[in-house]
């Protein structure tokens, strides 16, 4: 009877210790690079992977006619570009463009705020940018393969909101704020499909100027974890110290 008192105090002191032990985790920025410079980067051109402070993010690439198409994910020195399948991959079009229309989806391993994107124009060309985001898995967006099976995803039925950020190009990396509100799983990056032009300098409807970019990088922030019953250290052996006091006391009382 003493003894299963003695256990029953015991286990409601050990919970409640355990519960209200607490470790706040501040958000961390992390910066993905995603140019040919950086060897932590695997894989090939159908999906590549990069690590950093835990957090993977995997990137592959789509093009977009009337539905998403197959594309593949070129690395560059400069960063990322796309060649949808069938199109030109020789230069300039090997960047991401919306000659063709391309997009490069990175999906996160663990939700992440994305912040800022660096892209590379190598021609000077304008860069407009589109990107969606969402939650969750964004998955294939040619099911069954492209043209087959399935029906492949559009752009309405896309599960993602949609934001832009129109800016002008230049010959250099350009840092892009993106603005998603809150936490995201993905993020698909692309050229506006309505961005090019055929006034303006340069610009004619024989010759339309087209919106062209290689991604150099992409910075997110973790969100700060809330208060997890993760018991530190040096609260566990407060914990226990106190523990072997209270054990002490009530061998004591009961005996
Ligand atoms: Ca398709
Ligand atoms: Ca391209
Ligand atoms: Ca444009």
């Amino acid at each position: 009877m003493r003894s299963s008192i003695f256990r029953m105090v015991m286990a409601g002191a050990l919970a409640a210790g355990v519960v209200s032990l607490g470790a706040r985790a501040e958000a961390a920025t992390i910066a993905f690079n995603t140019t040919s410079g950086n060897a932590s980067m695997t894989g090939n051109t159908t999906q590549r992977q990069l690590t950093v402070n835990g957090v993977t993010v995997t990137m592959t690439a789509w093009g977009y006619g009337t539905d998403f198409n197959d594309a593949t994910l070129g690395l560059y020195s400069h960063g990322l570009g796309a060649c949808e399948s069938g199109s030109s991959c020789s230069d300039p079009w090997h960047q991401v463009d919306n000659k063709y229309v391309e997009w490069v989806a990175f999906q996160f391993s663990t939700s992440v705020t994305p912040s800022t994107v660096s892209l590379y124009s190598t021609d000077g060309s304008d860069t407009d940018l589109k990107y969606f985001w969402g939650t969750g898995t964004l998955g294939d967006l040619t099911p069954g393969g492209d043209g087959t099976g399935a029906a492949d995803i559009t752009y309405a039925t896309l599960p993602g909101l949609l934001g832009s950020n129109t800016h002008n190009g230049t010959a250099a990396i350009q840092t892009v704020a993106l603005t998603t509100g809150g936490p995201v799983s993905w993020l698909l990056l692309g050229t506006d499909p309505n961005g090019w032009t055929t006034t303006g300098t340069g610009c004619s409807t024989s010759y339309p100027c087209y919106d062209k970019f290689k991604i150099s990088g992409l910075n997110v922030t973790t969100p700060p974890q809330g208060d997890v019953p993760v018991p530190e250290p040096t609260s566990l052996l407060l914990l226990g110290t106190g523990l072997v006091g209270l054990a002490g006391r009530m061998r004591r009382y009961f005996s």
